[in-house]
């Protein structure tokens, strides 16, 4: 059974979302703050959530997980044909919400939530909210007639790209402005999900 080393919020909720959605079974470790875990910390050397053990594999990117597990005991689930053109498109958009998409929102944590206040930089913020207003914009067209990131069919690209606008979410970046209505409609549909509820619950039903 695949282990997740998983802490509330973390990116770790991806991977939890995914098996639920898949219907597999796994054993979750919930890391405590202030307490060390030597599991973890022989499994992670850069101490990163999430971390997968499953069997002799060890891992820790959550895109990569994503691949592994899909490839190992997706039956063809959550993911375009391999062979077909959507493919290369659908591994695009895999990639965008932890590439690119992610990254004003990091900039955004970082300088409003976890630095302690004498080291915030208020610039930084600033920046960060408009090249993501940006993205979300250009998102909200690409979005125009799609149910899903890759149009009809929910995919594995929906977990990854869902955790950061959950994230961008928290954070009131989803105001629903105009021009941004197919982006919080999207949001809405896959924050609807039994699988992401449960992967945000974070215990198990
Ligand atoms: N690109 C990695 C990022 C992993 C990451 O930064 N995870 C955060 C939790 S969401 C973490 O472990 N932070 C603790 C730290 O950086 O020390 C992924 O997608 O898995």
């Amino acid at each position: 059974m695949i282990k997740i080393f998983h802490a509330p919020g973390s990116r770790s909720v991806r991977i939890i979302w995914l098996l639920e959605e898949l219907g597999l079974d796994y054993e979750l470790e919930v890391l405590k703050r202030g307490e060390v875990n030597e599991a973890f910390i022989e499994a992670s050397p850069f101490s990163k959530l999430p971390t997968i053990i499953d069997g002799d594999i060890v891992m820790s990117e959550s895109v990569a997980i994503v691949q592994y597990i899909l490839q190992k005991y997706g039956d063809g689930r959550l993911e375009p044909d391999h062979d077909s053109n959507q493919y290369a498109e659908y591994l695009q958009w895999l990639n965008f919400g932890e590439s690119v998409l992610i990254d004003p929102i990091v900039s955004i944590l970082i300088n409003k939530v976890f630095r302690p206040e004498e080291h915030r930089h208020e610039y930084s913020v600033q920046s960060a909210e408009k090249s993501f207003a940006k993205m979300i914009k250009t998102l909200n067209s690409i979005m125009e007639g799609r149910t899903y990131i890759m149009g009809d069919d929910f995919t594995a690209a929906d977990i990854i790209n869902g955790y950061t606008l959950r994230l961008a979410d928290n954070l009131q970046l989803l105001p629903g402005e105009p021009g941004t209505e197919n982006v919080v409609n999207y949001f809405k549909s896959l924050a609807s999900r039994d699988a992401y509820q449960k992967a945000i619950s974070d215990t198990k039903s």
